[in-house]
């Protein structure tokens, strides 16, 4: 394993993002199942039951809402007013069986397996160029100084079918979210499915579930505190006292979905948007927004542009991130992958289709 000195490098706006937690790792539901169900997470063979283009997902109606958040981040700002059209969205995270039918059907190969082309990244250091991906490594104690690389390690090997690197696998979780994913791999799989990626506005809306007003907590815990989602409990990195069930990624559709019928919008894995971060938003309403143009992104020389990541994982804590809702939001460089991202897809198509 080799110390993520590029965290501080290749990850600079993310180094906000690494702050955050968003670098932070944990399965849904199978066979013929028609969809995740409450209570059956853990038999959930990770696909939903047809090969119909909506299958494992839900119309979300398009509508009105308040995007962004004024009592948060400084990021959140400026709450504004957005409509969206319905949209169709996956039900849950995209799953590790989900994404091995799409390798196995086009021989996909992954940014974390093929490892970043010295000609388009002059300035990356040599070791860091070797194939393989971020892994949280729990410390035992603060004698880090709290400094991210006391977590996050480089680990030559780590992808999406070996999750800690080599002599790792994903055997026993073909229904956890699949994870080392960059965004040209996202990409790549949703346009397979003749989908998309979500737009943040998109993510947003359909995250809330039908509530409207100012962001709060009530997608990660319910009203006496207790966890209703997979996030981390206790005192990030060295204590995880783990009172939700999961120490990393949990099955999807282990928790309650939300008023969409939605599951870990919030928690689990981060999830890729396809917009192009830049911090806060614009006070003016919009209809069906997208994102800055990539002509307004400030990109230093030698790092890769970031999109906007949402949800949080199941690596915020309290104490930490804390970033477990739905106006939450961070950037992630295009071409990194962590243990703790993933991605779920969209189809813009009316609703004349009902959810399998
Ligand atoms: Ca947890
Ligand atoms: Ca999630």
């Amino acid at each position: 394993m080799k110390p993520l000195r590029f965290i501080l490098s290749r990850v600079a706006s993310p180094l906000a993002a690494v702050a955050a937690g968003i670098y932070a790792v944990g399965t849904v539901v199978g066979g013929t199942a028609p969809q995740v169900e409450v209570g059956t997470c853990a038999a959930y063979s990770g696909l939903p039951g047809s090969g119909q283009r909506t299958a494992g997902m839900a119309f979300i109606p398009g509508g009105a809402f308040h995007m962004g958040s004024e009592r948060h981040q400084p990021e959140e700002r400026f709450t504004h007013v957005v409509r969206v059209d319905g949209f169709w969205i996956d039900r849950h995270e995209v799953t590790n069986a989900q994404f091995k039918q799409f390798v196995d059907a086009t021989g996909y190969v992954t940014l974390a397996e093929r490892g970043l082309d010295p000609k388009t990244h002059p300035g990356t250091p040599k070791d860091l160029l070797v194939p393989g991906s971020v892994v949280f490594i729990q410390p035992n104690d603060h004698k880090g100084g709290g400094r991210v690389t006391q977590w996050w390690q480089y680990v030559a090997g780590a992808q999406w079918r070996q999750p800690t690197g080599s002599g790792s696998s994903i055997v026993g979780k073909e229904n956890h979210p699949v994870v080392h994913i960059a965004y040209e791999d996202a990409l790549a799989y949703a346009q397979w499915r003749g989908h998309s990626l979500p737009t943040e506005a998109q993510w947003e809306f359909a995250a809330r579930g039908g509530r409207d007003g100012e962001d709060d907590w009530s997608s990660a815990f319910d009203a006496d505190g207790k966890p209703i989602a997979n996030s981390w409990q206790g005192l990030f990195p060295v204590l995880n006292t783990n009172d939700d069930g999961y120490a990393g990624t949990a099955p999807v559709g282990c928790f309650k979905p939300n008023g969409y019928g939605l599951y870990d919008m919030v928690g689990n894995v981060w999830e890729w948007t396809g917009d192009w971060y830049r911090p806060g938003h614009s006070r003016e309403a919009a209809v069906n927004p997208m994102g800055p143009h990539f002509d307004q992104m400030r990109v230093a020389a030698g790092q890769a542009p970031s999109r906007v990541i949402k949800g949080g994982s199941h690596l915020c804590a309290a104490n930490y991130c804390s970033r477990y809702r739905p106006a939450a939001r961070q950037p992630q460089e295009i071409d990194l992958g962590a243990a703790h991202l993933g991605f779920r897809t969209v189809l813009n198509e009316p609703a004349q289709r009902r959810s399998p």
